[in-house]
């Protein structure tokens, strides 16, 4: 694999086993990628840093997954241009849904995309981060047309069983 196009980044190494599932999707459509654990909190100036010197080195989009007061995506988002998706993790008490609120309510003029909570939102992240490159590349869009074609077939083979 070349020069990573695409960052994984989570708050904690409790996230990876959902974030995972984002990079499975990458690997498997052959797009470099580069797992980080960033955390808006306990390593904040690390994420800045890491999120003001992304785009010189060559990553174009951002997957940030993080749980409860989820502040990660938002904080890198403040510090890039980059497009950066964000996944919202399951927590133990409030089920996900104040990480899917923090991912989500980002304030008018910082965005941050924000997908479904775990690994849903994980999968999809990748999915999106794969839709905004095959803007400019067409081997990516054919793979993700077979890709959507795979899905439909399996559920139409479900319908026969
Ligand atoms: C966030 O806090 C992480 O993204 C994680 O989802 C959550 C809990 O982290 P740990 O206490 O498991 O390290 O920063």
């Amino acid at each position: 694999m070349g020069k990573a196009q695409v960052a994984i980044i989570m708050g904690s190494d409790s996230d990876l086993k959902v974030m995972n599932d984002a990079a499975s999707i990458l690997a498997g459509f052959d797009v470099p990628f580069e797992i980080k654990i960033l955390s808006a909190h306990r390593t904040p100036s690390d994420t800045i840093k890491y999120a003001a010197a992304a785009k010189k080195n060559g990553i174009k989009i951002i997957i940030a997954g993080a749980g409860g007061s989820a502040h990660l995506a938002g904080v890198i988002a403040a510090h890039t241009l980059l497009p950066v998706i964000g996944v919202p993790m399951e927590t133990q008490h409030l089920k996900g849904i104040d990480s899917l609120f923090s991912t989500v309510q980002m304030p008018s003029g910082v965005p941050v995309g924000c997908m479904a909570i775990g690994n849903a939102g994980a999968k999809n992240a990748a999915l999106m981060a794969l839709e905004i490159l095959s803007i400019h590349n067409n081997k990516i869009y054919k793979q993700l047309a077979s890709y959507r074609e795979k899905l439909a077939k399996s559920v139409r083979e479900k319908n026969k069983r």
